[in-house]
């Protein structure tokens, strides 16, 4: 009969098998469903009421808590969300690899930080130079660390991400790798003026106590508010205290019941060997926001200011590497003059070989009819002494006329008479 093979034979009772398939379901709910969460979270969550992992943090990133998730930063790329609006926080900066075992980011070359979240500074500035980012070079390298006019900040959104090398007083190139060469005025174009500026300080009522901070140039000083307790003495001594001056003139104005005064600042020289880097550096008009002062410790005052103007930014000397009349080696720093200039600098004109017969061969003179100055000053950094000469003078090899380091004079053809 067809029907008897789906009767239940003797020994195999629906009974017995209700039986099976509920231990079926009863082990199913005692052992891996109701009780126990994906791979018991992997050590790293707690299971939940409905068998979910409650993930630590960090681990959030699959079910079973296995995958670690990385540290976070400011995008370097992303999908812009608003108008001129991008950069959204991502894991390793969306530029990096995620670890998902140990949970660190894996940066490509030139990006660092544990979330790739900097670049490095190229060639980690040639170990001439300070690594800083955006902000850090605004804050500590500009005005901002001093106040003052003009005073700004910089917090774009890659201000703590992108690196700046800051280089070492007389190096200059983006990894500070180059070396700056002596700079000097071109001996050749006369008759020019040095950068003059006047610095007003002032308050509007009361009288000023406390120290203005100046900057110029990436150097400091702090000096007295009260222009009464700094003169034009002070006033040239503190400037030409910086670095990146090397000869100033200062002439402090009438001071008012404040203790204000404007004085006139001549920037007379700067250094043979610049005082300058690749953030501060100058051809011989440093410009007017060169110079900020701050007055945040003025006392006993209303309104102190401190404000630069210029008195003379034209027809100006240079100051220029080698001084024109060279040809600068920025790997070591030194000029190769072009024949006729000489000096570190090359900014000396030395006298000619001429071919003509009645020409002179080396003239200094000066157009000023009130010139009290030296129309030629010899120095010497050594002390007075007859192992030099400043002057020697010969024909054929014969001496006719010496003036040596200790101040002898020899004539030898007056000697000769007597
Ligand atoms: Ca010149
Ligand atoms: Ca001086």
């Amino acid at each position: 009969m067809t029907n008897g093979k789906r009767q239940c034979r003797p020994g195999t009772s629906a009974t017995s098998i209700a039986m099976a398939a509920l231990a079926v379901v009863l082990s199913y709910m005692d052992g891996e469903v109701l009780a126990v969460c994906p791979n018991m979270c992997n050590g790293h969550g707690e299971c939940g009421l409905e068998n979910v992992c409650e993930c630590e943090t960090g681990w959030d990133l699959v079910a079973d808590c296995s995958l670690k998730e990385c540290p976070t930063g400011v995008s370097w790329g992303s999908k812009a969300y608003e108008e001129n609006t991008a950069h959204v926080v991502m894991e390793c900066s969306n530029v990096g690899v995620c670890d998902r075992v140990t949970g660190s980011c894996s940066c490509p070359s030139g990006y660092t930080g544990s979330a790739c979240q900097r670049l490095a500074c190229p060639n980690d500035c040639s170990g001439r130079g300070t690594c800083a980012t955006l902000g850090q070079a605004a804050e500590f390298y500009g005005v901002t660390r001093y106040g003052g006019v003009g005073s700004f900040v910089y917090t774009n959104w890659e201000a703590d991400m992108v690196m700046t090398c800051i280089c070492d007083w007389g190096y200059t190139g983006g990894d500070c790798s180059l070396r700056m060469c002596p700079k000097g005025d071109d001996p050749v174009t006369t008759l020019q003026e040095s950068p003059r500026v006047a610095m007003t300080v002032n308050a509007t009522d009361g009288v000023m106590e406390g120290n203005f901070v100046l900057t110029f140039q990436g150097e400091s000083f702090a000096f007295p508010a009260n222009a009464t307790q700094f003169d034009s003495t002070d006033c040239e001594a503190a400037f030409e205290g910086l670095g990146n001056l090397e000869d100033v003139t200062c002439s402090r104005g009438d001071v008012g019941a404040e203790g204000g005064a404007t004085f006139d600042i001549e920037l007379v020289a700067f250094p043979t060997f610049p005082h300058q880097n690749n953030v501060f550096s100058h051809d011989g008009w440093p410009g007017l926001d060169a110079f900020s002062c701050d007055a945040a410790n003025i006392t006993g005052a209303t309104d102190p200011v401190c404000k630069f103007t210029v008195l003379q930014d034209n027809n100006l000397k240079e100051y220029e590497f080698c001084s024109r009349r060279g040809i600068c080696d920025f790997e070591t720093g030194r000029c190769d003059c072009v024949d006729g200039f000489s000096r570190a600098n090359c900014d000396v004109s030395e006298s000619q070989i001429t071919e003509d017969l009645d020409a002179d061969v080396l003239e200094l003179y000066t157009t000023l009819a009130n010139f009290t100055g030296n129309v030629l000053y010899l120095k010497t950094e050594r002390e007075s002494s007859s192992y030099f000469n400043l002057i020697k003078a010969a024909s054929e090899g014969e001496n006719t006329f010496v003036l040596a380091g200790d101040g002898t004079l020899r004539m030898y053809k007056v000697r000769e008479l007597f």
